[in-house]
């Protein structure tokens, strides 16, 4: 009888430990969604790309990753996939600041008219304090974000003629994001903004039904916005988007902590890779993708800091209200960590 309890009690013990670990294998699925709205040859899909490359190889195959660029996985309305996101529809995602902030409004600190002059300031606040506390607040949110990549500074274009001043923008019908923000932002300058999903985007540019738009110089070019007839691009760094790397609560609840810790490197690493990518091609020390755009035609502006300065005037009231909704004490801690750079 002695015997008999001990022995049952061992397996009791034991029990629960090999069950937990049976079922941890066991409830992995065999495809985990990763969301993007751009694909390769885009450094955003390039990005998510190397993520589900790294977590497999850093998982020895425990995690396959497949990405579904083109926000397929919320028919193409980028600005559903935070919810779906959480939801669990999505398991994961590399996302735009900006497509998440009709939902979590902090992210809009990123769309503020010329908060960030340089690359430098907005290291200083993703890998900052800022930074910090908009994991903090995402982890609150049912997702678990791992690290910053980058979209990039959102440069104007326009098919009709050159933008070096507000008032170049009167009446032009452009094309923004999904965050009511643009809508004050383009209404400031005079221009007549229209807000359209990137699916959208392409076929207006096309057809006509807007005259211009705003993203980064590498979007611009893998788009082939030129051919859309865009021949007018001004480099005005009025704002960038970073990008997240993130997992839903639940599913990262589901991994082990080695293959937790995995995923997580995976990300930081495509992350910083992903960086150098959109970066390339648009710095002082290498313009190489901007020579090329004139040779396919594009009249680029580089704005003085004069002219820039006239831009920012025009939107500093969109700044201070949309400041408000951001919320005050991290706008500051914001500022301050650019100042600081
Ligand atoms: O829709 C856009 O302009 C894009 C691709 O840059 C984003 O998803 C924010």
């Amino acid at each position: 009888m002695k015997a008999l309890f001990a022995g049952l009690a061992l397996a009791a013990m034991v029990l629960p430990g090999v069950v937990a670990n049976g079922a941890a294998a066991a409830d992995y699925k065999a495809e985990y969604k990763l969301s993007t709205v751009l694909g390769k040859p885009f450094p955003w899909g390039i990005g998510g790309d190397r993520w589900a490359e790294l977590v497999k190889e850093k998982t020895n195959g425990r995690i396959n990753v497949k990405m579904y660029p083109g926000s397929a996985l919320v028919n193409g309305d980028q600005t559903k996939e935070f919810t779906a996101l959480r939801q669990g529809v999505i398991d994961m995602a590399v996302g735009s600041t900006i497509n998440w902030s009709p939902q979590v409004k902090e992210l809009n600190l990123f769309s503020l008219p010329f908060l960030m002059p340089d690359h430098k300031a907005m290291d200083a606040l993703t890998q900052g304090p800022v930074g910090k506390q908009l994991f903090d607040l995402l982890a609150t949110k049912d997702v678990v974000p791992l690290a910053w990549g980058e979209n990039g500074f959102r440069e104007v274009s326009n098919s009709k003629h050159a933008i070096t001043k507000p008032e170049d923008l009167k009446g032009l019908k452009i094309r923004v994001v999904g965050s009511p923000l643009y809508l004050d932002t383009f209404t400031a300058l005079g221009a007549n903004p229209t807000q359209m999903s990137w699916a959208d985007a392409q076929p207006a540019l096309s057809t006509g039904a807007v005259d211009g738009q705003e993203n980064p110089v590498a979007v611009f070019t893998a788009a082939k916005l030129p051919t859309l007839g865009q021949k007018h691009l001004t480099l005005w760094g009025y704002v960038a988007d970073p990008l997240i790397f993130v997992v839903n609560k639940e599913v990262w609840n589901s991994w082990s902590k080695e293959d937790q810790e995995a995923v997580r490197a995976a990300a930081v690493q495509a992350a910083a890779e992903e960086v150098a990518i959109a970066r390339k091609g648009i710095t002082a020390q290498d313009d190489s993708l901007l020579k090329e755009l004139a040779t396919q035609g594009v009249a680029v502006v580089q704005l003085t800091p004069e002219q820039q300065k006239a831009f920012q005037t025009a939107t500093r009231a969109v700044y201070d209200k949309w400041a408000k909704t951001i919320g005050p004490d991290l706008v500051k801690a914001a500022e301050t960590s650019v100042a600081g750079r």
